[in-house]
């Protein structure tokens, strides 16, 4: 342990020793370097630190170039990518709606690797990806290009065209969350929703400090999803709270096959009531187009 070392210090060891990822171990081996002192009592100690930052680079370089070096990430589910410049609190979404704990900090260029969450947006597996930011080497456009849909993430609004001009082969679904409401009065709050209604931006104003509209955030991505949620109800029962999940535009007869393959010719009655119905219980055809959130019913006899 070396002498004199500070709060700072320990904190970084504290972090290092229960990192997880080779990544995470040496990013807090850099910052426990950076902290210790540098006196002569702590020579030692301050070379031992390098030699265990130099094996684990190497060890990790060895591992990347078996892998074949740099590679994409596998598609599994609904892919959203978070992008946008650094420090507007990528990493800090990333922690508040999946199970990934990555690094958040108030200093730039805190992710350096791409980050995997996985989590269920309304019924439907999806993943979420934290980059590291516009403006660091480690930004690659080959995700957003890839991504069913970017989320935008940033402080002013205009992040959004210099985000867009860097990625320009994205095609996928874009949503901008502007983050940090919790630093901004009401007076800028308004101002903020009246330029996402003027220029009809797919926008959300949010804050992960706060947790503001982050519920809401979660519904506008499972839209993007192209999904459907159904509920299914027995007759006399309540309506079953898992719902089958479908792609927009599902009928009833969609509905019924995706119960069991042939259903739908043993269905003699379908009620529906929700969305897309004009009024509880409606009886309609196989052929009828079901929405989100909607209760059916099938009687087979
Ligand atoms: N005031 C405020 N700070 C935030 C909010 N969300 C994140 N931060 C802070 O912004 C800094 C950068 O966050 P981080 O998630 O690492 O940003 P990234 O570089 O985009 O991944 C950290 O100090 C966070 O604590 C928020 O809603 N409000
Ligand atoms: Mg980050």
């Amino acid at each position: 342990m070396p002498i004199n070392a500070g709060y700072e210090y320990f904190e970084a060891e504290k972090k290092y020793l229960e990192a997880e990822s080779a990544d995470d171990k040496i990013f807090y081996l850099e910052q426990m370097l950076k902290l210790s002192p540098k006196h002569k009592s702590s020579e030692k100690f301050n070379a031992e630190l390098k030699t265990r930052l130099k094996k684990l680079r190497e060890k990790t370089e060895k591992a990347s170039k078996k892998a074949g070096g740099k590679k994409g990430i596998r598609k599994e589910g609904f892919q959203f990518l978070l992008i946008g410049f650094t420090n507007t609190g990528k990493s800090s979404l990333l922690t508040k709606l999946t199970n990934a704990k990555p690094r958040v900090s108030e200093h730039q260029f805190t992710t350096t690797h791409p980050k995997i969450g996985t989590f269920l947006c309304g019924g439907v597996q999806a993943q979420l990806i934290d980059q590291p930011s516009l403006g660091s080497e480690n930004f690659d456009t080959g995700l957003a290009n890839n991504a069913d849909c970017l989320i935008y993430v940033i402080t002013s609004f205009e992040e959004i065209e210099k985000i867009s001009s860097s990625v320009p082969r994205a095609r996928g679904k874009k949503i901008i969350v502007i983050n940090k409401s919790n630093i901004l009065n009401n007076d800028q709050k308004r101002k903020i929703q009246a330029t996402i209604k003027s220029k009809r931006l797919n926008g959300i104003l949010i804050s992960t400090k706060t947790n503001e509209n982050l519920d809401e955030l979660r519904s506008k991505l499972f839209q993007e999803t192209g999904m459907i949620r159904i509920f299914m109800k027995e007759p006399h029962k309540p309506a079953s709270p898992k719902p089958l999940v479908l792609k927009t535009g599902a009928t009833v007869r969609d509905v019924a096959e995706s119960i069991l393959k042939g259903f739908s010719k043993q269905v003699k009655e379908t009620r529906v009531t929700g969305p897309s119905s004009k009024f509880p219980n409606q009886k309609v055809g196989l052929t009828h187009k079901v929405k989100d959130k909607d209760v059916v019913e099938f009687h087979t006899i």
